[in-house]
């Protein structure tokens, strides 16, 4: 076996030393932090990418450089495995190993180590498809990562400045190219023609919809809805706003997808714009969430969230299978997070099977593939819908016996196609939304009267050590610090049940706690239409998360002087 080219590793390893005064960690989201600390990790993730790449038979790996719906000073790196999925987790601690190695001779030793653990061929090819999204730090950090390709001798395709799902869109492409799998043209292009392709299909002969608002976030979203309105041609008129993606200090502020879920409202520039009852949507920083909204007559803000989404599309490809005839055959399950309103739970449960699992795309994704088609949503808006191999197969060959479910069976068909299976995308999520309320001749209020989402609220406690929290049954308990659990319990019990949990962020050095209120209608005597608003049971979720938060930071240690005043 040959082995690595210590040499010239060392030469470029030493152009890119480690801050010593920082730890850097593979999180759900790769690594993310400021962008001026990260030079060392993209070099190392890049020679990463290419080990990774040796093991697995010279199939291509992704890199995308991001820090999606963050600020914009920070940035980030992950790395997208041969289908156009997550990294394996197993390589995520290699991946911690190798960015904390303190010197370059640490590092060598760390890829050694790596090499003979894993068992890579370190003589096979090694190639690597990666892009940026539209920081201003991302230049420089791209030419970090490609010094670690340089080092390892990678083949390395330069993606340019494009969003996370189609990154993942070209490595699952490029990997299945003249393959009975293939996944579509491995180029951009490739990818709008796709989506575009599939949706006029599904539109077809339907009432063109009326303008649909993109908020892009002033992110890459931008370039790619612009592209992809091309595309669209006037299948779906388009109107984007946020789009300054070369303004510094815009990116993501008050706007995008983020912004618009933890602060549920609309993004305050587009108050203006937007008719009553006109369809909006955010996109985030890397358009892989989606949040969409409207607002009525009297100018108050309706969300549809991921739920939502998984509301709608689950119950669309329900229908599909069943008038396709084969409900028999071909089943549909949903996955949810902790995060799932109570009340999307209560609606998707009386409709077919749901599973619930920790935070992080990676959960989802596995617990979808084991249905014949897996919807999954996180709340934050990423999600998608897998069609499993058998499942498509099964599409291809079914003969109809009648017009109606011949058609039914061409909707599914097109849906494998406009549906991005590799990641959730905002983009193709949000076509997949319009396909829906196009066959449903839904406006927003219909979509959104699916179900009445419970009051809700989300809190932040900032801690020394987040690892000291650990949780358990899909991150709906706590199982340490001992004894904060039945604390809780005992609140939320006083507060006359509704839910609470608290789980460690996997992105941030803080705590998050969720509180939901059990019940949502007559709370003042009014209907109760959506979560905005002034209901007693605002109030109280808010008060029980306030409280939750409080018990976590005293248990945590916080330093009393320091609590902040709204903790109860
Ligand atoms: C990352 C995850 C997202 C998750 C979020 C939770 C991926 C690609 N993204 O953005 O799925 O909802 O982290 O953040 O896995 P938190 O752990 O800080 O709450
Ligand atoms: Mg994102």
């Amino acid at each position: 076996m040959s082995k690595l080219p210590f040499q010239t590793l060392k030469a470029f390893s030493d152009a890119h030393p480690k801050p010593s005064n920082r730890h850097f960690q593979y999180g759900t989201a790769g690594f993310r932090t400021l962008g001026s600390t990260l030079d060392s990790v993209m070099f190392r993730v890049g020679v990463l990418a290419g080990l990774r790449s040796k093991r697995l038979d010279g199939k291509t790996i992704g890199v995308m450089v991001t820090a999606s719906h963050n600020p914009e000073q920070d940035n980030g790196v992950k790395l997208v495995d041969p289908r156009g999925e997550m990294l394996e987790a197993s390589w995520e601690g290699h991946a911690t190993v190798l960015a904390n190695a303190a010197t370059t001779d640490e590092f060598l030793t760390a890829l050694d180590a790596l090499v003979k653990a894993v068992k890579i061929d370190v003589s096979k090819p090694a190639r690597v498809v990666y892009a940026r999204d539209t920081r201003s730090s991302g230049p420089a950090l791209v030419a970090a990562l490609e010094d670690g390709f340089k080092a390892l001798g990678i083949e390395a395709r330069d993606a340019g400045v494009t969003t996370t799902p189609i990154l993942h869109y070209l490595v699952k492409a490029i990997n299945t190219k003249g393959t009975p799998e293939s996944y579509g043209e491995d180029s951009e292009d490739g990818y709008y023609k796709k989506l575009s392709g599939a949706f006029k299909k599904l539109v077809a002969g339907k009432t063109e919809p009326e303008p649909l608002v993109i908020d892009c976030a002033n992110g890459v979203g931008a370039h790619a809805a612009a592209k992809l309105a091309e595309y669209l041609g006037n299948s779906i008129p388009l109107v984007l706003e946020n789009i300054a993606t070369s303004t510094p200090g815009v990116l993501n502020e008050s706007c995008g997808a983020d912004y618009v879920k933890t602060t549920q409202r609309l993004p305050p520039n587009l108050v203006d714009k937007l008719k009553p009852g006109q369809r909006a949507c955010s996109l985030d920083g890397d358009a892989d969430r989606l949040m969409y909204y409207y607002l009525d007559e009297r100018g108050h803000f309706y969300m549809l969230d991921g739920d939502k989404i998984a509301a709608l599309v689950a119950a669309f490809i329900v229908d599909l299978v069943r008038l396709a005839g084969l409900d028999s055959e071909i089943k549909v399950g949903v996955v949810q997070t902790a995060y799932a309103n109570g009340a999307s739970t209560k609606y998707l449960s009386e409709r077919l099977p749901v599973k619930c699992v920790p935070t992080g795309v990676k959960h989802l994704h596995h617990a979808a593939e084991h249905y014949n088609i897996g919807v999954y949503f996180e709340a934050n808006g990423h999600g998608t819908v897998l069609f499993s191999p058998t499942t498509q197969e099964k599409l291809a060959k079914h003969e109809p016996s009648t017009p109606a479910q011949s058609t039914a069976l061409n909707h599914l068909i097109n849906l494998t196609q406009l549906i991005n299976q590799t990641v959730g995308d905002a983009l193709s999520d949000m076509l997949l939304v319009e396909v829906v309320l196009t066959h449903k001749s839904y406006s927003g209020v219909e979509w959104n009267s699916l179900y009445a989402d419970l009051p809700n609220r989300l809190v932040k406690v900032v801690v020394s050590d987040r690892n000291a929290f650990r949780t358990e049954d899909a991150e709906r308990r706590l199982v340490s610090p001992h004894g904060l659990q039945t604390r809780i319990d005992e609140l939320v019990r006083r507060y006359g049940g509704g839910r609470s949990f608290v789980r460690p962020s996997g992105t941030e050095d803080v705590v998050r706690v969720y509180a939901e209120a059990s019940v949502r209608s007559q709370a003042d005597g009014k209907d109760y239409p959506h979560v905005i608003g002034t209901s007693t049971y605002v109030v109280f979720v808010t008060e029980l998360a306030f409280r939750v938060a409080g018990l976590v930071y005293d248990e945590a240690g916080g330093d009393p002087s320091r609590r902040p005043k709204e903790f109860l």
